[in-house]
Formats: structure tokens, sequence, C-alpha cells
């Protein structure tokens, strides 16, 4: 009777743990834009569906070309469409400074603000819950074909 009692609550136990650090853990995950070229230093990361994400952008101080940066999430396969909307985006005499360079569109699920060099954001969001690819980039003119990267999202 005794052990059976004893191998009962070891699985409560055990089971108990399992689940609190699947659904409870935070991703935090940190990339920084390059002091030369326009990139982030993280080209994928991978985050569980449905996890809560903290993703700070980093813009280090001793940045070379002082170039604002920011970052987007976006929904699978439409970097380039945003990328493209981010350029026609230059006509708008805001997008700099209100829009925080970030273009109209339906296909962003998440951005930060414009990060000056010496700065950083950070954005808390929850991953999706459908696993799939989803595409990020920074939206400040002329940056996005090359920084960008893929945020994977996995059963
Ligand atoms: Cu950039």
């Amino acid at each position: 009777m005794t052990k059976v009692l004893l191998t009962l609550s070891l699985a409560a136990v055990l089971f108990a743990g399992s689940t609190t650090t699947r659904a409870e853990e935070v991703a935090e995950i940190t990339l920084t834009a390059d002091k030369i070229q326009f990139i982030y230093d993280i080209k994928e990361f991978t985050v569980k569906a449905g996890q809560k994400v903290k993703l700070t952008l980093i813009n280090p101080a001793d940045s070379v070309t002082r170039q604002p940066h920011n970052i987007l999430i976006v929904k699978p396969g439409k970097k380039d469409v945003v990328g493209m909307a981010a350029n026609n985006g230059m006509a708008d005499p805001t997008f700099l400074t209100t829009k925080q360079a970030v273009p109209d569109s339906e296909e962003i699920l998440h951005h930060s603000k414009l990060v000056q060099a010496g700065e950083q954001d950070t954005l808390e969001f929850t991953a999706p819950t459908e696993p799939g690819e989803y595409p990020y980039l920074c939206t400040y003119p002329g940056h996005w074909a090359i920084m960008n990267g893929v945020m994977k999202v996995v059963e």
C-alpha cells in the first residue's frame, strides 16, 4: 500500500514539473544590429507555438553607420510584401517619425520602434499557435532585403 502511494506521488511531481517547464517558460531572445552592415547578428531562432516571447533589439552604441533599425515579425511568406510596402512608405513624410518606419500592412504581427544607436527596444508577445516560419525584418529604408531572418515556430 505504501509503495503504491509513493509511486503515485512521484508521478504527480514529475508531471507537474514537465508542464511548468514547457508552457510557462519565456523565450528570451536578443538580437543586435551590426555596427557596419545592415544585418542582425542572428539569422534565425526557434520558439514554441503559443509560447511567451521577449525579444530585444539592440543597436550598439559604437555603431559606425549610426543608422536606426527596427524589427517587424510578419506572417509566413510575407517578408517581400512588407519590405516593398516600406519602400513605398518613404512617400509619407511621417514614415520615419510617427510611423517609426512601420508600413501599413495587415501582414505585420509585431513591431518595435525605430531604435537609435546606443538604444534598445523589447517586444513581448505570444508566439503564433500555428507552427511555421515567420520572417523578421528591419523596415528602415534600404535595409530589409538583407536585414532579415526567420522565427521558427515549432510544436
Ligand atoms: Cu536596419
